[in-house]
């Protein structure tokens, strides 16, 4: 190995080039360097995380020059900046997407196989940093690829936890959760910033005096402290020099070993805060869409907020801005009402810690944050109870008490003589135990609010947010929701990608409108033929997954047939096992029946504590094994539950589908984002008019989405003139002998009790109108069925559906949000004249 360092002629600054070329030659040679000189092995004793080490540090060390550039830049001139305030980050892997945003994925896979190595293998090594539930995280890592792709000053602020998501084993067909210890190996990603640390107050009570000069002052006089380390990774644009930073937040005790409790013998309380401290970013809570109110939760939440608006304040320090221009240096974005709870804590930092008075924090905090509402679901609306509330935080509630006295006056203004109205909209819900509601919090303290599809946004403004609507009607926008091609379309996609580009040139993988050209191509044989190839050869890797995972052996000519999302009972993955329960009860009436031959694939994790989601996933793997067994149904149905559904394995799926199931309740799915990553490779979808399903369904035409189900409206209609499930059962015999099959153990060895309670639910409340839309929902399928036996047609409507997937890039969103919300311009990172220079 020659060492290329100081003297070489190639590199004017004072790093050598092996740290920053993009050279094949050169990174081949700063891999073996990691090799020895960071995981200290040689070939002989690598493992092949060894090697993902090696080389996922070689490829950080080409992110560290873009980083310290970007972040040189926006110090010298100040640049207005987006923080994204978000509790989850569901980054997924970070190695593949590092390597195609600098656009070197080819000449590395190159140059690894050139030593012997598989790409693919190393990148199956890196353990993904599972910071999130689903949708809501997995949408904030699309927006901070989009936001440093589209060149935008942001930093995405959470919490480094150091348990993300579970592992989700199945056992005997049911979910087991394990622990996921991510960083076990170390995360090459990551630079601590203890220089950067903060301190964060709990608990304790309020001081109001006089100081020194007469005036009336609140003091916090907390009765616990944990100190905030930030915690930095680079997040790269796509071939831009930009590399953002997403700051992630962990606790722990100012002190980590009390010595006054040590030297009395008390040797478990020496230890003691450090334990209790630490527990704040031990472990996300995994509750998608449903709120628990539990204490560690809020203290998270406070924990992140406070550590990041403590941050914001320094970086506005540091260039020599007054406070008064905060809103002016950050607009803040809230991802849902995880971290509202800011709206009181930046006030409390303005007004007590910098001593601004009440008027001026206040217009300066609502011009700072604006607010997205993901949910129309009430079990996720967010609220303490108030008791709770103030023995954690208790200067915030009297800071809640304050706002909420001004907020109802002018409610009473605008409304008077309105009490019913005071009490619907009062930051605290007083009609039992009394709450703090946090929605209301983050409405009152943010010049925007947005829903993330059109429907979505309409009821909530028609409905839960109503009187807010009424009241701040110009506070309200839409931002329908994006995915980035980047990640799930490029790097999951290659081969799709190679085609698309064939035709049209690369410019689409940043202005996604462009794939509309391929609209051309729909018809043409060879390229359709080509496109089904494609596909063909997606599911035959997906095929061969499940028979190294689940031991099934599935036909990859048979229509995938694939639901994967959190599971949840108003997605109504159960709707889907009814159709399946229907085709099995068809065959085993009429074994002749012609039907086109179906692999069902379902993936997803179901809260630990949700009991009839865990019964569902037990239903779907108690049907797979006595379908998947029947020798009836042989070469026609298959049942696939594929286990721990995350990132990774989300990139394996997308490119295979055939059929996507958007299939919740209209009125319920916010927007969902998965439709919109099927759709993208080339999957039809059968879904409701529901979330951003509605807009999928107009861009892609009506002629190439299976559409099905009660309207939003009818469903409101419906359950208000009293909806009796039991009507359903006792007129569709079809659906009464699936349900029976299910009640009569059929697939539980008999046991008649084990799914009663899913029985039970659908006819006496089925809260999400499974029965109503089961009828709609049969026919449907019926009707893929039958177009997928015309392949021309049916790649015809593939091609159209990615071919019209331009609105749905995180691209869109994110200039959206730029334009309308946020008010902030791009700036463009250069180079030249930085202290370490490219070969
Ligand atoms: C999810 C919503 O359920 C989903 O519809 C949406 O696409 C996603 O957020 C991103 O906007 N927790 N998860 C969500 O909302 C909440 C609350």
């Amino acid at each position: 190995l020659q060492y290329n360092s100081f003297e070489d002629p190639r590199c004017e600054g004072y790093l050598e080039d092996g740290r920053t070329g993009m050279s094949p030659s050169t990174l081949k040679r700063a891999f073996l360097n990691n090799l020895f000189y960071v995981q200290g092995k040689f070939k002989a004793l690598a493992t092949p995380n060894d090697y993902y080490m090696a080389l996922a540090y070689a490829i950080r060390d080409r992110l560290l020059q873009r980083w310290i550039n970007t972040a040189a830049i926006y110090t010298a001139q100040g640049s207005r900046t987006v923080a994204y305030f978000s509790a989850e980050f569901l980054m997924g892997p970070h190695l593949g997407n590092n390597l195609i945003n600098l656009d070197i994925y080819k000449d590395v896979e190159k140059g690894i196989a050139e030593m012997g190595l598989n790409l693919g293998e190393l990148l199956e090594q890196e353990e993904e940093p599972g910071l999130g539930n689903g949708g809501l995280g997995r949408l904030a890592a699309c927006y901070l690829d989009s936001l440093a792709t589209l060149e935008i000053p942001s930093l995405g602020y959470g919490i480094r936890y150091e348990f993300g998501i579970f592992d989700q084993e199945i056992e005997d067909g049911w979910q087991v959760e394990i622990t996921d210890k991510w960083l076990r190996f170390g995360n090459p990603w990551e630079i601590a910033r203890p220089e950067w640390a903060v301190e964060v107050k709990l608990g304790g009570h309020t001081d109001h005096y006089v100081d020194d000069h007469g005036r009336y002052r609140i003091r916090w006089v907390p009765d616990q402290q944990v100190t905030g380390i930030p915690y930095d990774t680079p997040i790269l644009g796509c071939q831009t020099n930009t590399a953002n930073t997403l700051r992630l937040w962990t606790a722990e005790a100012p002190e980590s070993f009390n010595f006054n409790a040590f030297n009395s013998g008390d040797y478990l309380g020496a230890v003691y805060e450090k334990v209790v401290s630490e527990n704040i970013s031990k472990v996300l809570y995994p509750n998608d869409d449903s709120s628990q109110g539990k204490k560690l939760r809020l203290t998270q939440q406070y924990f992140f907020v406070s550590c990041s608006l403590q941050d914001m304040i320094r970086i506005l320090v540091g260039q020599e801005l007054p406070l008064e221009k905060f809103h002016e240096k950050f607009a803040v974005q809230l991802n849902d009402t995880h971290p509202a709870i800011a709206v009181a804590e930046l006030m409390r930092l303005l007004i007590d810690m910098h001593h601004m008075s009440w008027d001026s924090a206040w217009s300066i905090t609502q011009r700072t944050f604006a607010y997205t509402n993901h949910t129309l679901l009430p079990e996720a609306l967010e609220r303490w109870p108030v008791e709770l509330f103030g023995s954690l935080l208790p200067r915030h509630l009297e800071i809640i008490y304050e706002l909420n006295d001004r907020f109802l006056d002018e409610v009473r203004i605008k409304f008077p003589e309105d009490d019913s109205r005071l009490s619907r909209m009062s930051l605290i819900d007083e009609s039992g135990e009394r709450y703090v509601r946090m929605a209301h919090l983050a409405c009152v303290g943010s010049h925007a609010i947005n829903g993330v599809a059109a429907l979505h946004t309409e009821l909530l403004k028609q409905d839960v947010l109503y009187d807010f609507y009424q009241m701040y009607p110009g506070k309200f926008q839409n931002k329908t929701n994006g995915v980035t091609p980047r990640r799930f379309m490029v790097l999951s996609n290659p081969a799709l990608t190679e085609l698309v580009t064939s035709k049209i040139g690369d410019t689409w993988i940043k202005n996604l409108g462009e794939l509309q050209k391929l609209e051309a191509w729909a018809d043409n044989p060879e390229f359709q033929q080509q496109w089904r190839q494609i596909k063909q050869a997606n599911k035959q890797e997906l095929a061969a997954y499940i028979q190294k995972h689940n031991g099934i052996i599935v036909d990859p000519n048979s229509i995938f047939d694939i639901l994967a999302k959190r599971f949840h009972e108003y997605k109504r993955q159960y709707l889907d096992l009814l159709h399946i329960v229907t085709l099995y009860n068809r065959i085993k009436a009429n074994p002749d029946i012609e039907i086109t031959p179906r692999t069902f694939i379902f993936g997803g994790k179901a809260a630990p504590g949700y009991f009839m989601a865990k019964l569902i996933i037990k239903l779907i793997n108690s049907v797979a094994d006595v379908i998947n067994r029947d020798p009836d149904v042989r070469g026609r149905l298959k049942v696939v539950f594929l286990k721990n559904y995350n990132v990774k394995l989300a990139q394996r799926i997308y490119p295979a589908a055939d059929l996507s199931e958007q299939i919740s309740t209209a009125g319920k799915e916010a927007s969902g984002t998965g439709n919109m990553k099927f759709a993208l490779n080339g999957a039809l979808t059968i879904g409701t008019l529901d979330g951003a399903n509605v807009e999928i369904r107009e861009e892609v035409g009506a002629e190439n989405f299976f559409l099905f189900g009660l309207t939003a409206e009818q469903v409101y209609a419906k359950r208000a003139s009293g909806y009796n499930p039991m009507e359903y059962y006792n007129s569709n015999a079809e659906l009464r002998l699936a349900l029976d099959r299910i009640a009569s153990g059929f697939f539980s060895h008999g046991d008649t009790e084990l799914f009663k309670p899913l029985v039970d639910s659908l006819l006496h409340h089925d809260q999400y109108f499974l029965l109503a839309d089961y009828q709609s929902y049969i026919d449907c399928q019926e009707q893929v069925g039958l177009a997928y036996r015309d392949q021309d047609r049916w790649t015809h409507m593939s091609i159209l559906n990615a071919a019209r997937m331009g609105k749905f890039s995180s691209d869109r969103s994110i200039q959206d949000y730029c334009r309308e919300i946020w008010k902030v311009e791009p700036v463009t990172i250069t180079l030249e004249n930085s202290e370490v220079t490219d070969s």
